[in-house]
């Protein structure tokens, strides 16, 4: 049967940017075929401070691209004082606080300050151009001043996720060699306490860091030692207003992020500032049709790149209205994020499917006590959206008036690389539907050869570069080429599988190596299982997704246990496993299953069977395929029956 297909809406193409599916088509065809011209126009959409000589240069043999070569600018410039002449006193940030009710508006002119004065802060603490600065902050405007701050000066800000571990946070900031670190006391979410103050101090144990700025989210006061660490409001009470800009090559480095691969740590993906800007107020303006006025309400954290990119550049950059949301979906109920569109009045909200299956449980009657009339696009990201989601996206949030943008990109990709354009797409329900102008996704098959035409499937791969393309791994470019240009020769390869049908739109259904999506996040099977095996109770562990109804991919662990875990009952070893993985990596991590095994199933040259292992946890007993190959075959039987017995 054929996919239904939802029209774009009328109302929303008549003003739309890209106002119909022929226009999206005739953009397109001209982008591909004269990419230095689409994107030397395009880039004119930022402020220069001296223009750039070249568009690009690309090559993808030695994992190198560079983007507006020989130009000038500066990241904080162009998201703040841009704006200033004609719209300082316009809200840039809308705050929402944990509490229901907590609001607070800040003006470009307030911004402006905010970041001139954090500037001078770090400044002033011998912080310089091309320097690393880690901000462990939770979603408070102070974490936007940070990110901002450092763009002014030069420096290269690594946001870590106030929900990671402080190994996890030590990992990231010895890595970058990061010697200021900025966070909050405590951060405060769905009314619930976190520590953060404590998981610094914890962290910074043995590393460089030498000064913490800390800011006070709550009354709690919170241990400072002297001469590291440093009140924040007292700090930037000193210094002035103005700061001056650090005029920045395009391919300087903006800032760096952290995000899991199929094996070993998390890798710092730098991103430098020319191309990143471009491609994220690019895409900003056309996936969402933001317009002046519009209030964009992206509901992420800025320690991912959907927070770097759709809460704090690409909004501002476009001088818009955005929105920082610092509570939770169910806080203090499901109604919460539709109470909060009406308040601020988001024309644009966007938001991972794992949260809106979350909701759905709780029924329609949470979304239908709001009006949502200012809402006219819904924006989804981090994982496959179902298509019954979809629906209820569209039908229920939206009352079928909205465009819902399903859109597919990644760390690396710095911005969204392909999905519906509200005013121009047809869309079909789990489908991100087609590349943005500039972008050239391929399928390949497994021997790397072209797959052309529709209705096919295979690997995900780009031909091309855009702007917004992550440069390197900080300190290891060789990793960089080795995980994304080695795989399928002249291809950046994506780790996601995908489909094209029959009319030309895309699915993508997956990833193919071995990382998981949980909740729409990034976590390594590989950093799960060193999680594990650094505890004693754990001998040997394998780590595979199972399915699960909100998080979309489950953590699952198939655990030997460690000698010291003789004499303790099955249900404490799994526990205190848990808690280490909790501990070593962060509450995201925290593992659904922990199954106690006698034996993995492995070759024979020791080789760990993971796809006998991810059918099991998927239930899919009768598609364990050929078993006689294994060294013992006899531990699958055992493996499939206690898997029977918690699945039932
Ligand atoms: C933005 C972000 C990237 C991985 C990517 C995919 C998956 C993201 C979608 C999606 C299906 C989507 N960055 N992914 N968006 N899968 N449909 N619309 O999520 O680096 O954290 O993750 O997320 O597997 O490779 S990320």
């Amino acid at each position: 049967m054929a996919d239904p297909i939802i029209a774009p809406k009328p109302q929303l193409a008549r003003r739309a940017h890209i106002a119909s599916l022929e226009q999206y088509q005739q953009i397109y065809a001209a982008s591909v075929r004269d990419p230095r011209g689409f994107w030397r126009e395009c880039a004119a959409r930022v402020d220069w401070f001296h223009p750039f000589e070249r568009t690009f240069r690309q090559d993808f043999a030695n994992a190198e691209v560079s983007w507006f070569l020989g130009g000038k600018l500066n990241a904080a410039h162009n998201c703040v004082d841009r704006w200033l002449h004609d719209r300082a006193e316009q809200t840039a940030l809308i705050w929402v606080g944990d509490e229901p009710g907590t609001y607070r508006h800040i003006s470009f002119h307030e911004l402006h300050e905010n970041v001139g004065r954090l500037a001078n802060v770090l400044r002033a603490h011998g912080v310089q151009k091309g320097d690393r600065v880690c901000i462990y902050l939770p979603m408070i405007p102070e974490a936007a001043y940070a990110m901002l701050a450092c763009a002014r000066i030069g420096a290269v800000h690594s946001v870590v996720f106030a929900g990671f571990s402080a190994e996890s946070l030590r990992d990231r900031i010895v890595d970058a060699d990061c010697r200021v670190v900025l966070t909050a006391n405590e951060g405060l979410r769905g009314g619930k306490v976190i520590p953060l103050k404590a998981t610094v101090d914890a962290a910074l144990e043995g590393t460089a860091v030498t000064t913490v700025l800390v800011k006070r989210r709550t009354d709690t006061a919170v241990p400072m030692r002297a001469g590291r660490d440093l009140d924040y409001d007292e700090q930037v009470q000193r210094q002035r207003a103005y700061c001056p800009i650090e005029w920045m090559d395009s391919e300087d480095p903006l800032f760096v992020l952290y995000t899991s691969g199929s094996t070993g740590r998390p890798k710092g993906q730098l991103h430098t500032t020319g191309g990143y800007l471009v491609y994220a107020s690019y895409t900003h303006e056309i996936v969402f049709d933001w317009h002046r006025g519009d209030v964009h309400f992206c509901a992420a954290d800025v320690g991912w790149i959907t927070g770097h990119s759709y809460i704090v550049y690409g909004p501002l950059c476009n001088g818009a209205t955005t929105v920082m949301f610092e509570s939770t979906p169910v806080y203090p109920d499901a109604r919460r994020y539709w109470q909060v569109v009406d308040d601020v009045q988001a024309s644009i909200f966007y938001t991972a499917p794992t949260a809106l299956r979350a909701l759905v449980r709780f029924g329609d009657e949470p979304v239908r006590t709001s009006s949502r009339a200012s809402l006219r696009v819904l924006g989804s990201v981090g994982e496959p959206i179902n298509p019954e989601i979809w629906r209820w996206y569209h039908d229920v949030v939206g009352e079928g008036r909205c465009a819902v943008v399903d859109t597919w990109w990644q760390t690396e990709t710095g911005g969204i690389l392909i999905s519906p354009l509200p005013g121009a797409t047809p869309c079909k329900p789990g489908s991100a539907t087609f590349p943005l102008p500039g972008v050239r996704p391929v399928l390949v098959d497994e021997h790397g050869r072209e797959l052309t035409g529709n209705d096919v499937t295979g690997n995900l791969c780009l031909v091309g570069s855009w702007p917004g393309q992550a440069r390197t791994i900080l300190n290891d470019h060789e990793r960089f080429r080795q995980t994304y240009f080695t795989t399928y020769p002249g291809r950046y390869f994506t780790g996601d599988g995908c489909r094209r049908d029959a009319d030309g739109y895309y699915w993508i259904t997956g990833r193919v190596d071995d990382v998981l999506n949980v909740s729409g996040h990034r976590l390594g099977t590989a950093e799960v299982e060193s999680a594990l095996v650094a505890h004693d109770y754990c001998a040997e562990a394998a780590v595979v997704g199972c399915p699960h109804d909100v998080k979309g991919t489950g953590i699952y662990c198939f655990v030997i246990r460690g000698k010291a875990a003789e004499g303790h009952d099955d249900a404490e070893v799994e526990d205190v496993l848990r808690q280490q993985v909790r501990d070593a990596i962060g509450a995201i991590a925290t593992p659904d299953r922990i199954q106690l095994v006698s034996g993995l199933p492995k070759t024979r040259s020791g080789k760990i069977m993971r796809r006998i292992l991810r059918k099991v946890a998927e239930s899919r007993y009768d598609e364990l395929g050929d078993i006689s190959t294994l060294a013992e075959p006899a531990v699958v039987e055992e493996i499939v029956a206690g898997h029977k017995t918690w699945a039932k």
